[in-house]
């Protein structure tokens, strides 16, 4: 369709399956001028000799349009022929790496290898995808999220997937923050836009390190932004964003959301069953658009994208 220039230039702020869906429904409706993703890498870890990006992946997948339709992580029409063999050999396969989710990855090792940044290698992949929207790394340094539980700290992975999130969350840490750098590309995509788009992303684990990174938090403020809720009806609808909060001692509502985003945000996405909360949600000072925000096909995903675009062209024009 011809895209107006009317259309706000976005960053979208994404890690996990739900941002990557609305981070779909957004490139339907932007041109790649007009829409950059910064996606989460706390997530990152080495498996296999192999630098795993579990949610730069996923925004790729979902971009190309080769995301397994159920999981929203890892490939469709995926085989596990190298698991198996690996697993015979002696490998636990507790971490599923599919055959062409591998051919990705030992493509980013080459690349990694032949000294290529994460960005530049983020952006190659994508290329090779047909991908045209920036799918940019928060950044190019190593930052890993550490889970704090009464039995001690769990690397991500080993909490979200082998222990299948069952460890009580009492907090956690950014392994590398203190001298990780924000992404070039990715400040630069915020210095250029004129609203940012929260995804519908874990707080804590997905949109929380993005904003940890030095400067990236304040060039957020300094725009309108949006953000749509993760919860709804009081359960998140993947990953254990309710569970999270619940432990953290948050009300675990999408009211519990906005509250943890008040300050920085100027619009909240509720969804249609939470409407009751819309009120409570504008006494913090919030503009509230309340729709249908579950994204169960492409097709809602384009409709949320352009329901929530319209939203932050009202907050800009009120900027
Ligand atoms: N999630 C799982 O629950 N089990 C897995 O075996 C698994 C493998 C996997 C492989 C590649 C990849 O990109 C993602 C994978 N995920 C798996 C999802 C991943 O743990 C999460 O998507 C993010 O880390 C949090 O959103």
């Amino acid at each position: 369709m011809a895209l107006n220039t009317a259309l706000p230039r976005l960053v979208a702020l994404a890690g996990g399956v739900g941002g990557a869906r609305l981070a779909h429904g957004l490139a339907h409706r932007l041109d790649p001028d007009h829409l950059s993703i910064i996606v989460n890498t706390g997530d990152d870890f080495e498996h296999l000799g192999l630098l795993i990006c579990p949610d730069l992946d996923t925004v790729l997948y979902n971009l190309a349009g080769v995301h397994h339709p159920d999981q929203g992580w890892g490939r469709a029409d995926e085989t596990f022929h190298v698991l198996e063999e690996a697993a015979r050999l002696g490998h636990d396969p507790w971490f599923r790496l599919g055959d062409k989710d591998l051919a990705l990855h030992l493509l980013r090792r080459q690349m990694l290898a032949a000294g290529l940044r994460l960005t530049a290698v983020t952006a190659e992949l994508a290329r090779r995808f047909g991908v045209v929207h920036p799918i940019l790394p928060m950044s190019d340094d190593p930052v890993r999220t550490v889970i704090g539980t009464p039995e001690g700290e769990l690397a991500f992975q080993d909490y979200f997937v082998r222990q299948r999130c069952r460890p009580r969350m009492v907090g956690m840490r950014l392994e590398g923050l203190e001298t990780a750098r924000p992404a070039p590309a990715a400040v630069a995509a915020l210095e250029r836009a004129e609203a940012v788009v929260i995804c519908p992303s874990n707080p804590y684990v997905s949109i929380g390190p993005i904003l940890a990174l030095p400067g990236l938090r304040e060039r957020v403020q300094a725009r309108p932004t949006v953000a749509v809720s993760p919860i709804v009806g009081g359960q998140a609808l993947k990953g254990p964003a309710a569970k999270m909060m619940a432990e953290l001692g948050v009300e675990v509502s999408a009211l519990g959301v906005a509250r943890h985003y008040a300050g920085l945000i100027r619009g909240f996405v509720l969804d249609q069953r939470d409407a009751h909360l819309a009120p409570a949600v504008a006494a913090l000072g919030l503009r509230v658009l309340v729709t249908d925000t579950v994204m169960t096909d492409t097709a809602a995903r384009v409709r949320l994208a352009g329901e929530v675009l319209a939203f932050v062209r009202e907050l800009i024009r009120e900027s």
